[in-house]
């Protein structure tokens, strides 16, 4: 029998305050949390929401250096354009604070100060990465280089963000200072290291054995990290951005930013309840759920965990539902090469539209493993759920009951056994959302949602009310009695997924809802019941034991989804409104060429980056050959006819080409620089009377000419205008 809790506490990934938030982050972490805790508040749960800027680590002082400004004004910057993000997208946090603030700088340090007293952790001197030029020690994300994993030229001392490969800074091959471009140097230095090894055996019994129902993402990730084995994670930094260390002789360093952040979630909660704050860390009787993307599995699960086990006393997180990546169009989301869909753009140029953004992320989330976003998704989704199955289907419920019973709900004055049936068919709906929306599979979750818009739908249109209307008002009656049902079922299972939508339907039902407490308030009992008029998406609160019932306006509940009635008749209807608009090809069509010309100006900046690289390593002039020499080559034009990789080989292609002497095939060692599509029709230049040679089997007549420059980068020669093949070149 799962226990149950009095209360609980939801955190989000604090993101970091070095750039906006993008629909990767949106899918991955705020909005399943959001929809979680909606969901948790419209079953009468007490639920705390907490969030805020992750204001430290090297990131943001990489960025200021970039632009000569301190970290302070980046994170002041950025604090702000995330905030408004999540307010505009209806992520509706209880406090979104700050790791720059006062209460957590004390937090932190006072953290650290009980496990230094407690001797919790172990010192050590170590050779620490220095920039001699800079002259200050390079923490992880101050170096980067190439990954050992994945060869990704731009790898960052700590992590590798092309194939999320976690590395220490002594991994990285040609490692180089982000602060000055030079070979950094080893150097002394001391700090402090939380023995995580120490806590193996209780992070085995905790995860493995007590918590086999997280993730299996989470879980395997976590169980890989234990069989590896755990060793000391240093939680100090040479850094002067930070929080300072609160102990003598440790000039110059701070805490590192993962071993601050996390303590963040606790100054969240003592910043909005300072009173009240410790039952929500240290009851057991409240259940904690931390939302993350899962590059921070290892900080949430195994060194957080490790931290509040060593200073006692506080609570454990009950779950952990990391998500997986979202990409783009195919493509990694990337905040340095700006291959993202920002969402304070996205909420500029789509005004209104915030839930579309909400539920195509919802349905695109990468729960189980990488997804992908396309525009084409979002419009088509936009157009052929949102506008033609949910909006559809409210529009002709109320439209219809205000052109036949003057906006209110009609008496269920002829009911037939269709009617039942249908609203029936909507409880294993709810029932199925249970069970997701309890497990942390919101798409399939906002799938059963999007089925009773579907079941919606069919009914009225099998039931034609406009038809019946004609010759059996009565019935009429009872069937848009029966659609206005349905319509607060979807009031209830859309709030969670669709706060603006929900909010505008309860404004045309004439509806409240019940999200739960609100700890906005602040300390005490908070209100029990608040409801959103219909005029605006503003909270009112209704003191505690007044009736939650106002100016007639019935309040929703979930457990009220799928009753026979929730619209009693006779109950005055608002003034319908279209929940959604279609969006035209033209809009996504602009969307994708912005990304379009982002990729080209990306590509034509590393070309250009790589040919000035390429320029500084010149291979010297080979021995003087005699005109002679030369002139035994037959140099000439070809065109590829086919090409195909060559099977069991990684940089071979046979080629099938025309040499205007004959067809012939030559195996060619450019398979790692072009594929075979890339080949086909494209004029070369060859040796044409290069002596036959077997490769792989394959007989290879001639060769034919590439340009190496330093980049190492391979690429054919083309002729400056296509010419006949068999061209001499001499
Ligand atoms: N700032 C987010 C990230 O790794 C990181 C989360 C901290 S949560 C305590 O992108
Ligand atoms: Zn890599």
């Amino acid at each position: 029998m799962e226990k149950k809790y009095k209360r609980t506490l939801v955190t989000c990934a604090l993101p970091y305050a070095n750039g906006p938030v993008h629909i990767g982050h949106l899918a991955g972490v705020y909005v399943p949390g959001d929809i979680y805790v909606r969901y948790l508040r419209l079953k009468g749960e007490d639920v705390l929401y907490v969030c805020g800027s992750d204001e430290h680590g090297v990131p943001i002082t990489i960025k200021a250096k970039k632009e000569g400004v301190t970290p302070q004004d980046i994170v002041d910057r950025y604090h702000k354009t995330i905030k408004d993000s999540f307010t505009g997208l209806g992520i509706n946090f209880d406090i979104y604070s700050r790791t720059s603030s006062k209460v957590h700088e004390h937090n932190a340090a006072e953290f650290f100060r009980k496990l230094y007293d407690d001797d919790k952790f172990i010192t050590r001197e170590s050779e620490q990465y220095y920039d001699t030029e800079a002259k200050t020690f390079l923490a992880d994300r101050y170096i980067t280089g190439t990954c050992p994993k994945c060869g990704n030229p731009n790898a960052y001392g700590d992590q590798c963000e092309k194939c999320g490969s976690t590395l220490s800074p002594e991994e990285l091959i040609d490692p180089k200072s982000a602060l000055s471009g030079s070979a950094p140097v080893k150097k002394k230095t001391k700090h402090w290291y939380l023995p995580l090894d120490k806590y193996e055996p209780w992070l085995r019994e905790w995860i493995l054995e007590q918590h086999k129902e997280w993730k299996s993402n989470v879980y395997g990730q976590c169980k890989s990290w234990l069989d590896g084995g755990l060793q000391p994670r240093a939680v100090s930094r040479d850094l002067d951005w930070g929080v300072p260390l609160p102990i003598d002789g440790a000039e110059g360093k701070v805490l590192y930013v993962w071993f601050d952040a996390p303590i963040g979630y606790m100054s969240n909660t003592q910043e909005l309840l300072p009173q009240s704050w410790e039952k929500w860390w240290k009851d057991p009787e409240t259940r904690m759920v931390h939302f993350i993307g899962k590059d921070n599995i290892v900080f949430h699960c195994i060194v957080f965990p490790s931290m509040l086990k060593a200073y006692g006393s506080y609570i454990l997180p009950d779950n952990v539902p990391a998500n997986e990546f979202l990409n783009l169009e195919g493509d990694k989301i990337s905040t340095s090469r700006n291959w993202a869909v920002w969402c304070n753009e996205y909420l500029e140029q789509f005004p209104g539209q915030e839930d579309v953004l909400r539920y195509v992320l919802c349905a695109n989330a990468p729960e189980t493993k990488d997804n992908d976003f396309t525009w084409k998704d979002f419009q088509t989704r936009n157009n052929s759920e949102l506008v033609a199955i949910l909006g559809n289907f409210v529009n002709r419920a109320v439209v219809l009951t205000g052109k036949y019973f003057g906006g209110k709900v009609p008496a269920n004055l002829k009911p037939e056994a269709i009617d039942k049936e249908t609203l029936d068919s909507i409880i294993p709906c709810k029932e199925a959302m249970e069970r997701y929306l309890d497990t942390f599979h919101f798409r399939e979750a906002q799938k059963e949602a999007m089925n009773i818009a579907r079941i919606g739908n069919k009914y009225i249109s099998d039931s034609e009310p406009w038809k019946v209307a004609k010759t059996d008002m009565d019935r009429a009656a009872s069937i848009l009695y029966t659609c206005l049902q349905i319509c607060a079922d979807l009031a209830i299972a859309f709030e969670p997924f669709l706060p603006f939508s929900s909010g505008k339907l309860r404004k045309m039902l004439r509806v409240g809802i019940d999200a739960g407490f609100d700890h906005r308030k602040g300390e005490g009992e908070p209100t029990v019941n608040f409801y959103r008029d219909g005029e605006s998406a503003a909270l009112h609160t209704v003191a505690q034991g007044e009736s939650p019932v106002s100016d007639g306006m019935p309040v929703l509940k979930w457990d009220m989804l799928g009753s026979a009635e929730i619209l009693a008749a006779g109950h005055e209807l608002g003034e319908p409104e279209l929940l959604f608009a279609k969006i035209e090809d033209s809009v996504v069509d602009a969307q994708v060429e912005r990304l379009k010309s982002i990729k080209a100006e990306r590509e034509a900046a590393e070309a250009a980056k790589a040919a000035a690289e390429a320029a500084k390593h010149v291979e010297p002039q080979k021995d003087e050959v005699t005109f002679d020499d030369f002139g035994r080559m037959d140099i000439r034009t070809a065109t590829v006819l086919a090409a195909e990789r060559v099977p069991k080989t990684d940089k071979l292609l046979k080629l099938t080409i025309d040499t205007g002497i004959d067809q012939r095939t030559i195996v060619s060692g450019i398979a790692e620089f072009y594929s075979p599509e890339d080949m086909v029709g494209k004029q070369i230049c060859i040796l044409a009377n290069l002596a036959p040679r077997v490769i792989k089997g394959i007989e290879s007549k001639g060769m034919i000419l590439m340009a190496k420059q330093g980049d190492g980068k391979m690429r054919f020669i083309t002729p400056a205008e296509t010419l006949a093949n068999g061209a001499q070149i001499s």
